[in-house]
């Protein structure tokens, strides 16, 4: 049997029929499609998805917002359902990039279906047409070349019968996933072509529980037993693995204390006895004491960025081995390590029965414990600082935390807030912290909260932003509202990029192009700008407050909750009161020679501390 139909249509059918499965869970994998239309894409799978409503169709504001949107929408669901993404051709498309980029560097998968110039050619240069005197064959598509762990362009109607199983299997793969581009040439989307009524079935792709070398294993559990320092580096594959439970057990029984990186925290509850919090640059005083003397790191899907490795500071025992559990291979050989290259939850849970008898020492398992009393009394600190107004960050942090019910996610993304979040977040539940830290992408937060309201609408979803943020990306308030996806929005406003202006004076400058102030001459340095953040939401058709004081605060956080449409909170927040580090250090590369003399000084601190960066052999 054959069925005649175009291009678009052809995978709209097929995209709808395609489910995905772990643990006898089945699911549908693409829940539906957002996307933006223009001359590359409205006659072609926009007519498709009008015809063919098996597809959920979603309008954004911003093709690089739908994007963040769609990752979103994959992390809270662990990667076992994503969202497509259809623009035009030209700008449309290449607004897809800094999203593509952040799926992939988060190892999230989306679909991405841009619009492409006329594979027939004789009408070339289309509007928005790059043309190229030396090949025919480019396109601005070409661009998401690497950032896509999938790339394609469908010349034929034929084409994609071997294409789209391909980008399901990238799609699906816990090793592979990110950003999939499937570039779709304005004409061949509309072409008629007789396909097989088998290509449109249901098909179930299991997300597979891989296990590792027995071998290996074997001799993981020879390397922990003769541990006497050992730590558990939990990153976002515990999480995508739903391997809690087991890490949680697996800690429990042995005593080894798990730290978690900023996509792997959640990954126990903040109150578990083995658990130490946030590693790394942005990480806890017991943790990162830890790991500088750890003779064992384990780490359990984890990539071992700059900001948990500590820009390779943070494992400083001259003996120190790895073992590392990933599903990614790449991963698993980080930093010379034991390669486990296999799903977390099922290497964890065949690892503890090898493990039979085994614990840390009871100084070890004090030690824990009073490191994480000790840490607790600092996040109360810091919760309850009290300042005048402006109230502080970590202040705000703790009454958002309060306001929070167990079930709620909070997301963030850029600014100073990650790392005061990683550190000082008490975090209840696997999921229930959703930062994009892969990319650090200013605008993800409110795009991104959106699809994590969409992936569970019965939960309130906080979104916690600054005032830089805000500003890059705000317009998806707008789709919220439109799609009744409520989210909480609490923006800190701090009247600039308070990050990296410290950061630039942690390199011995003066913070240019960081406030928000009126030009002065050659300095931003006058009054503050009179940005009205909550005239601006309350215009987008969000419900608008601002709060001055923690009382106000916890006051419009309650209130807010009460509300059916997304709502929008401001704190004015002090620029200067910041949460000092623990225990940790981060390579920012500072000018080797300068005519200023802090920044001499900062260099000369600088290479002290880089001499401490270690390779593993
Ligand atoms: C798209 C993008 N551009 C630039 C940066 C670099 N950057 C990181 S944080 C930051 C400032 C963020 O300002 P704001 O949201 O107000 O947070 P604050 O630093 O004040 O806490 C900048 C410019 C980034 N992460 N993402
Ligand atoms: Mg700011």
């Amino acid at each position: 049997m054959k069925r005649r139909m175009t291009v678009a249509q052809a995978i709209v059918r097929y995209l709808e029929k395609q489910c995905s499965g772990r643990d006898g869970k089945e699911q549908r994998f693409i829940e539906g499609v957002f996307g933006i239309f223009g001359h590359g894409n409205v006659a072609g799978i926009g007519q498709a998805l009008e015809q063919d409503r098996g597809l959920k169709y979603y309008l954004c504001r911003n093709e690089q917002a739908m994007v963040h949107t769609a990752a979103a929408f994959a992390k809270a669901n662990f990667r076992m359902r994503t969202l497509a993404c259809t623009t035009s051709i030209g700008p449309g498309a290449t607004n897809m990039l800094t999203g593509a980029a952040t799926a992939t560097v988060n190892r999230l998968p989306v679909l991405l279906m841009p619009g492409d110039i006329f594979a027939r050619r004789n009408v070339a240069p289309v509007l928005q047409q790059l043309e190229s005197g030396n090949s025919e064959d480019v396109s601005v598509n070409d661009c998401f070349k690497p950032l896509s762990r999938y790339w394609d362009r469908i010349q034929r109607p034929e084409q994609i019968l071997t294409a789209l199983p391909e980008v399901m299997r990238v799609l699906t793969s816990p090793a592979e996933a990110g950003a999939v581009t499937l570039c779709l040439p304005q004409d061949v989307q509309t072409e008629a072509y007789d396909y097989p009524e088998e290509f449109f079935q249901k098909r179930v792709w299991v997300i597979p529980r891989s296990r590792c070398d027995a071998g290996l294993l074997k001799r993981t559990a020879e390397w922990i037993r003769g541990a006497k320092k050992p730590l558990i580096v939990a990153g976002g594959g515990v999480l995508y693995s739903e391997a809690s439970e087991a890490l949680g057990k697996f800690a429990e029984a042995t005593g080894i204390a798990v730290s978690e990186t900023q996509a792997g925290k959640g990954a126990l509850a903040y109150d578990h006895p083995q658990e130490l919090g946030a590693v790394g640059v942005t990480g806890t005083p017991g943790a990162n004491i830890l790991a500088r003397e750890a003779d064992l790191v384990i780490g359990i899907g984890t990539r071992y960025s700059d900001f948990t490795s500590a820009s390779k500071t943070a494992f400083q025992n001259a003996g120190v081995r790895f073992i590392n559990m990933n599903v990614a291979e790449f991963d698993s050989y980080k930093h010379a390590a034991l390669p486990l290259t296999g799903d977390a939850r099922v290497t964890l849970e065949e690892l503890l029965p090898l493990l039979a008898g085994y614990s840390v020492d009871s100084q070890y398992r004090h030690r824990v414990a009073n490191l994480r009393a000790e840490w607790e009394k600092e996040v109360d600190r810091i919760y309850g600082l009290g300042k005048e107004p402006p109230i502080s960050q970590g202040e705000v942090i703790g009454v958002v935390n309060s306001a929070m019910e167990a079930g709620d996610t909070m997301v963030c993304a850029a600014g100073s807030l990650p790392g005061d979040l990683h550190k000082l977040w008490r975090t209840k539940r696997p999921g229930g912290y959703h930062l994009e830290y892969g990319y650090s992408c200013m605008g993800y937060e409110i795009a991104g909260g959106l699809g994590v309201k969409m992936a569970d609408p019965r939960r309130e979803v906080y979104v916690m932003l600054g005032d830089g943020s805000y500003l890059m990306m705000a317009q998806e308030i707008v789709t919220s509202i439109q799609e009744g996806y409520k989210l909480n929005i609490v923006l800190l406003d701090n009247h600039g990029f308070s990050s990296i202006g410290g950061l630039s004076r942690s390199c011995g400058n003066e913070g240019m192009g960081t406030n928000y102030r009126y030009r002065q001459g050659e300095k931003y340095d006058g009054d503050v700008l009179p940005v009205d953040f909550a005239a601006n939401a309350a215009s987008l058709g969000a419900s608008a407050t601002r709060a001055r004081t923690r009382e106000e605060l916890i006051h419009a956080l309650a209130e807010a909750r009460r509300q059916t449409r997304t709502t929008v909170v401001v704190v004015e927040t002090s620029y200067e009161q910041r949460v000092p580090g623990y225990e940790s250090w981060w390579d920012v590369a500072i000018a080797e020679v300068s005519e200023r003399e802090p920044v001499r000084v900062a260099r000369k601190k600088y290479e002290e501390a880089r001499s401490k960066e270690r390779l593993f052999f």
